[in-house]
């Protein structure tokens, strides 16, 4: 039961944003964008925020960055951006036009008659108010407050990777009546998931989001090396230059700390740990030490003695504890490898 997009008949699906000022309408714009052209759309992105240069600046900057196109109109004038927006879009063969719009502070008679205007000028299949999940129970109030004024077709709930619980989440769905369509877990394009109320109330009793966690991991890994991983792993083949591909891959995941915050049990660790400075420093140096190998070392490490370690130390900027260090980990991850491949993963866990 997930809440998608819904789909218009005739393409451009279009997608109107709203919401209280900072919510995070820009970021998520960028962020569906993304979600939709990995899975084969062709999205187009339109700033109608009439105040603020800046605005349509930063979303200049997100297209950008994440090779989505902007449609750059005038924004003054509603109607107009709104006409030529949807002719860029059908002359550019768009299946979404996303339509960013400016933060209101407060919900007065100005603001709803501007999103009239909006409305009428962008005919938008799906209206989604965009919520700040940091709010706690004002997040709530303004999502009943845009209900009762404005057609919400649904929600997205963003900031949910800070200290919010999300708790919020499962009250305006049971308060309006209407799907939170997305939640926004940080700062990146990358860091948006679909939301299924059954894992969230898991997520927000401390057990973490395996399912998750698998789903990132399946769009991150192609099929055919999942099995060659597996492969290897029951034969006992695998060595450190599988280590390092599948750090690399878990990487393109996402930031670790994203990562460990899935795993059931490991909650409370993400909490400690500055995810971002590990990120890479600590990604780089494991690198760099398996780098600074020779083919024959990262095949069969067991042939490391003392001499061999500060030759790879002194070659990878790092100390032979270091290296140590990392040969260690490898023999405890290789060990969970195994035993996933031999299908004892659920005994591992514990939970058979
Ligand atoms: N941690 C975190 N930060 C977020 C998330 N979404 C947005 N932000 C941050 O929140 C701030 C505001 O985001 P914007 O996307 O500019 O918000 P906006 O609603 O477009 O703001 P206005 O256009 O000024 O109304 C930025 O610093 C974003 O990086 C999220 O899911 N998690
Ligand atoms: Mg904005």
């Amino acid at each position: 039961a997930q809440a998608g997009l819904v789909v218009a008949p005739q393409a451009p699906t279009v997608v109107l944003l709203l919401g209280l000022k900072g919510a995070g309408k820009t970021t998520f714009a960028a962020k569906l964008a993304l979600h939709l052209r990995k899975s084969g759309g062709k999205p187009l992105l339109v700033s109608a925020d009439p105040y603020r240069v800046a605005g349509a600046q930063q979303l200049q900057t997100l297209g950008r960055q994440y090779d989505v196109a902007v449609f750059a109109g005038d924004p003054a004038d509603l109607q107009k951006l709104g006409r030529e927006a949807l002719a860029e879009a059908r002359r550019l063969n768009a299946t979404a036009l996303i339509v960013d719009s400016p933060g209101y502070v407060q919900l007065d008679e100005d603001v709803i008659d501007e999103i009239k205007d909006l409305e009428s000028s962008f005919a938008p299949h799906e209206t989604l108010l965009v919520v700040d999940a940091m709010t706690g129970q004002e997040a709530v109030h303004v999502a009943e407050e845009f209900r009762n004024a404005t057609p919400i077709t649904g929600f997205v709930l963003t900031k949910l990777d800070g200290d919010a619980r999300g708790g919020a989440a499962l009250s305006i769905r049971a308060i309006t009546g209407l799907p939170i369509k997305f939640v926004g877990t940080g700062e990146r394009a990358d860091a948006l998931e679909a939301f299924h109320p059954d894992r969230f109330a898991q997520r927000i009793l401390g057990m973490g989001d395996v399912l998750t966690l698998i789903e990132k991991a399946q769009q991150a890994i192609p099929q055919e090396d999942v099995q060659a991983f597996g492969k290897k792993a029951k034969l006992n083949q695998l060595d450190l230059n599988d280590f390092v591909a599948q750090m690399q891959r878990m990487r393109s995941m996402g930031p670790l700390g994203d990562i460990i915050g899935m795993i059931p049990g490991l909650g409370g660790i993400k909490r400690q740990l500055q995810a971002t400075q590990i990120d890479d420093t600590f990604f780089k140096r494991m690198e760099a030490i398996v780098f600074s190998m020779t083919p024959a070392e990262r095949r069969n490490p067991d042939i490391i003695n003392g001499s061999r370690r500060r030759r790879i130390a002194a070659g990878s900027g790092t100390t032979p504890a270091d290296v140590n260090q990392l040969l260690k980990q490898w023999k405890e991850a290789k060990k969970i490898m195994q035993a996933m491949a031999s299908g004892r993963t659920a005994k591992l866990l514990g939970i058979r």
